[in-house]
């Protein structure tokens, strides 16, 4: 089961159920932490909420595909967790030290520590949704998008659900001095989140969620990469615990949980390049790709 939320045809926000054979049934929350206080009010889960709700209701009679998809959650700060997989390790290395690997790096260090890299990323004003671009610096020449599994969580550190999110980063800032690190990911329309919340007590295995990005320029596929959350470094709960301890946290936070997916080197994103990531339970997530306008 998941959760959208969508625009109604007077352009109103709307909470929607997605069930695995595709019917979706408006729901009468006004967002996703709603319906997650209401479950609690009740003692059951949100899934259980849901079907209740579900099996006394009529299924919308229009495809997820012609809805009109907004964020998942107006999520008020958005974190991610960095160094999580070794190909981001590998990358984080190239780009450190201009391609001349072997001495050890910082990312080295932290792929092995205890304490994990966990950093600020975004706020619900430079979060987009699907289908709205993300945009590009216009101080760099080499960017990527990271795409990654996003828990969200309430102000207690529970994992309410699954989304997919793209921490999208400047390669050259952050391997200029891992100082820029702000710069290198945080800018307006630099996240990405949905299309959809698959509930926590809908997902079988969080380390099963096959990963796969590709990007499209003037309608040619030119990246397809494939990845797993099975080669997490660490636990889901271990990068929550460590996003919570002795911090403020607030009801529907989303954490990024590292990216395991990196284009080729020679690869940056352009202006007209469509990203799209898809993690089959959870959806596809779709930006296209523009410069700013300055
Ligand atoms: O260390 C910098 C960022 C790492 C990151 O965003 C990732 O591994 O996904
Ligand atoms: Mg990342």
């Amino acid at each position: 089961m998941r959760v959208i939320r969508f625009a109604n045809n007077k352009s109103e926000a709307m909470l929607g159920a997605v069930t695995d054979n595709s019917e979706i049934y408006p729901l009468p929350y006004l967002d996703f932490m709603d319906l997650v206080a209401n479950a609690d009010k009740r003692g059951i889960t949100p899934l259980a909420l849901v079907q209740e709700f579900i099996g006394k209701a009529c299924a919308l009679d229009v495809p997820l595909e012609r809805l009109n998809l907004l964020v998942p959650i107006v999520a008020p700060e958005v974190w991610a967790a960095g160094v999580t997989y070794e190909r981001s390790r590998q990358a984080r290395d190239y780009e450190s030290t201009e391609g001349k690997m072997g001495a050890v790096t910082i990312y080295d260090k932290v792929y092995d520590a205890v304490r994990p890299e966990i950093f600020f990323k975004s706020t619900a004003a430079r979060t987009v949704g699907p289908n709205e671009p993300v945009f590009l610096r216009s101080d760099s020449k080499w960017q990527i998008p990271e795409p990654e599994v996003g828990l969200v969580i309430d102000r207690a550190g529970r994992i309410l659900g699954y989304t997919i999110g793209n921490d999208m980063s400047s390669r050259d800032i952050e391997g200029e001095n891992p100082l820029y690190l702000p710069q290198a990911k945080i800018w307006k329309n630099s996240c990405s989140i949905g299309p959809a919340i698959r509930l926590n007590e809908a997902v079988k295995d969080p380390y099963g969620f096959e990963i796969v990005c590709r990007i499209f320029r003037d309608g040619k596929k030119v990246v397809e990469e494939h990845a797993n959350t099975s080669q997490l470094k660490r636990t889901f709960d271990e990068l929550v615990s460590y996003l919570c301890r002795d911090n403020v946290i607030f009801d529907g936070t989303v954490l990024l949980t590292g990216t395991c997916a990196v284009p080729p080197n020679e690869f940056t994103l352009e202006d007209g390049d469509r990203i799209e990531i898809e993690i089959a339970t959870i959806g596809v997530l779709i930006n296209p790709v523009k410069s700013q306008v300055r």
